[in-house]
């Protein structure tokens, strides 16, 4: 078992609780007699205000709920582990779990959609959270992250503000989890500092194929610091060893009905599979004399560093191995904070992440009911917790001692801060940076330009990336009423190029003005998602179209490749149960082609004359899917009308069998060649 040893796991074995052979009582440990009648005088007399299990009952039910988060409220989280490579970073940093290539630290992340509520759908057009708690010797350390590396806005003072606008409108709560509406907009048209989030915002990393294969960003500049106090500025990044790949926007659409839990799921099949996901941790590190070497600020979150200007130095290694028990217990209770720091990892003075680390620790309060959440099981560090803070609501621990300050005598002392102690190994101290200021709410000058990144961004995209981001601006300002926001924006893209805005414009129906700025032409292959690897089907899902006629003969050369490299293989059929010599696994009209990376037609005949499947057959193709026809497998493929283009395959070629031909056509991951998003230009 990939956890053994681990020392979080053994904490929370404390807590499990199993039910097998057990015999039902209430929550003071009292045997129940019957739990579906409750106590009444007489058999059709009124219930008694003594029935004290059924009060109990009722009462737990009817506080089951806890807030959900204001932001980033549905997620899904899972167990694993971290371990960085041989080569330490002692010269940048004292944080252990950093340093140490034989120390496996465990870490519970959480992947979130930002705008939603807990009870949305996971494929919305959306950031997507990626918080890391890492159980360090040291203390927990947190990463509270997203999947793209910068932020809409520059000072957390404006959160309040951005969430508003993006959250449902206040009259009628319309429109749920989507960006696609007036005031979201109206913020953006106000605020040209989100424009390069929005970008990225609109862009296909807004709509992952899974949280296994997207990247990760601490987005802020971090520090970090070493034996000597000499501080490197950082920037961390996640890269899944997947590659970073997306869904299509119509695709999206559709599986939000299909399977709103698609994400969750996919992330939970994999780790029970035992197919773990992984990410390696990337740093790009900035030496403190090189603060003002760029052409932005570095305390901007609304920036990035291109990677050709500071290259990631690959790090180390995070897998996820395991689930979750209890959804509420561990992935509802985690409480991220980014003021979660162990000693060799300090704060920027980036004015986003100076508020969140106010922000964190005051929303779980309320969240969690009171100060002692950093007790229940998820929480707790595994390194050890002594000091003089005491009760609140929900006080765990029984604290022995008969003093609760200090200085104290009559405890010797203890807890001793190490200034008494004189024991300063391992203990946490803030980095001593220089600070001399007046008191002023003003952002500096450095933080004024908002266009040249978003450019940089456009710049960086492949073809089809362009085309997906102008499809994107043109249904999202579709969906807004007010003409003049339509306008500002479009006013707004010119600045960042005019060929984006001429496009978005024509869609809607708008002038293009005058553009100011004229594009600067730098950009940045490690932005696009073209660049990412694209040679593994481990993990995709195949469709087996088959009927009652399929030969399992004919399709095992094919499906025993797709297996041996890790793809994972459904067959769909009129029918569940036995088909010809093969085991349906769900109905056909059970299922819906956007659930899967690619299709294999296994039919000689049957499933030509069916309608759902030619609709399935033609509804993948347009979503750039892989689609391979295994001998009498073609009919249908003709009965689907398709044409003979890329990532349709109907037989060997020279040298290549049909089985190679499509494992490469999936490895791809998408067709983009084929019109997916409709967009004429
Ligand atoms: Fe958050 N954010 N945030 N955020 N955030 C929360 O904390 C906040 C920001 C992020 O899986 C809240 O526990 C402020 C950036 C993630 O539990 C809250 C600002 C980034 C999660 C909060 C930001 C994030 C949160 C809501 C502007 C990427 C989910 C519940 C300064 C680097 C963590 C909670 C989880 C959650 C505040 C901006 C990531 C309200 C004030 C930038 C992944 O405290």
């Amino acid at each position: 078992m990939a956890n053994e040893g681990d020392e979080k796991q053994r904490q929370l074995d404390q807590y499990r609780i199993s039910l097998e052979n057990t015999r039902l009582t209430t929550d003071q440990g009292v045997r129940v007699d019957d739990t579906d009648n409750s106590l009444r005088a007489g058999e059709r007399g009124p219930t008694l205000l003594e029935d004290f299990h059924f009060r109990e009952k009722i009462m737990r039910f009817d506080h089951e709920r806890i807030p959900e988060r204001v932001v980033h409220a549905r997620g899904a989280g899972a167990y694993g582990r971290f371990q960085v490579y041989d080569g330490s970073l002692a010269e940048h940093t004292v944080a252990d779990f950093l340093c140490d290539p034989s120390l496996v630290t465990p870490v519970f992340v959480r992947f979130s959609t930002v705008a939603g509520s807990r009870g949305s759908a996971d494929t919305v057009r959306d950031a997507r959270g990626f918080a890391t708690k890492f159980y360090t010797r040291q203390g927990n350390y947190d990463l509270v992250g997203n999947n793209m590396p910068v932020f809409f806005i520059q000072d957390a003072v404006k959160f309040p503000d951005f969430v508003h606008s993006v959250k449902p409108e206040p009259h009628n709560e319309i429109p749920q989890a989507q960006s696609a509406h007036d005031t979201l907009w109206d913020f953006v048209q106000l605020q040209p500092e989100s424009l390069h989030m929005m970008m990225w915002l609109m862009s296909d990393r807004a709509i992952p194929r899974s949280f296994r294969m997207m990247q990760g960003f601490g987005v802020h500049t971090f520090r970090l610091v070493n034996a000597q106090g000499r501080g490197t500025f950082v920037k961390f990044h996640w890269r899944p060893t997947l590659g970073t790949h997306s869904l299509v926007w119509d695709e999206v659409l559709r599986i939000q009905g299909n399977d709103p839990d698609f994400n969750r799921r996919d992330l939970w099949e994999a780790i029970e599979r035992g197919a773990y996901p992984e990410w390696e941790l990337g740093l790009q590190l900035v030496p403190e004399a090189d603060e003002h070497k760029f052409d932005f600020d570095l305390l901007d979150a609304t920036k990035l560093i291109p990677e050709e200007e500071v290259p990631l130095r690959m790090v180390g290694k995070l897998t996820l191995d395991r689930n979750p028990e209890n959804f509420f217990a561990e992935t509802e209770q985690v409480a991220f904070c980014t003021a979660n720091i162990v000693p060799g990892i300090d704060f920027s003075n980036d004015p986003l992440l100076q508020g969140r680390n106010f922000s964190y620790l005051d929303t779980q309060l309320i969240r969690l009911g009171g100060p002692n959440f950093p007790q229940i099981p998820i929480n707790r560090p595994v390194a050890p917790v002594h000091n003089d803070q005491r009760d609140g609501y929900h006080q765990h621990m029984i604290h022995q001692s008969h003093t609760s300050y200090s200085p104290n005598s009559i405890s010797g002392g203890c807890p001793m801060p190490a200034i008494m102690s004189g024991q300063w190994d391992g203990v946490f101290q803030h980095y001593q940076e220089r600070v001399d200021g007046k008191k002023i709410r003003k952002r500096s000058p450095s933080f004024a330009d908002h266009y040249s990144q978003a450019t940089l961004f456009w710049n960086s995209m492949s073809s089809w990336e362009k085309r997906h981001i102008v499809a994107a601006f043109r249904f999202e300002l579709g969906h807004v009423e007010r003409r003049a926001i339509k306008e500002k924006v479009v006013a707004h893209l010119v600045q960042i190029d005019r060929e984006l805005a001429a496009q978005v414009a024509e869609g809607l129906g708008l002038r293009v003005p005058a553009a100011s700025v004229a594009n600067h032409g730098k950009y940045s292959p490690a932005l696009s998602q073209a660049n990412s690897p694209s040679d593994s089907i481990a993990t995709r899902k195949i469709a087996i179209l088959a009927s009652d006629a399929t030969e399992a003969g004919q399709l095992a050369p094919v499906r025993e490749v797709l297996e041996g490299q890790g793809a994972i293989c459904e067959v769909l059929a009129p029918h569940e149960g036995t088909v010809g010599t093969l085991t349906a696994d769900r109905q056909l009209t059970a299922a819906s082609s956007v659930l899967y990376d690619a299709v294999l037609l296994a039919d000689g005949g049957a499933l030509a004359a069916s309608a759902h499947a030619v609709h399935f057959v033609r509804e993948a193709f347009k979503h750039g899917k892989a689609i391979c026809a295994v001998k009498d497998g073609r009919t249908l493929l003709d009965a689907a009308g398709l044409p003979s283009t890329e990532g349709v395959i109907g037989s060997d070629t020279a040298g290549e069998t049909l089985a190679q031909r499509f494992v490469q056509a999936i490895a791809v991951h998408r067709h983009y060649g084929r019109d997916i998003d409709g967009v004429v230009a």
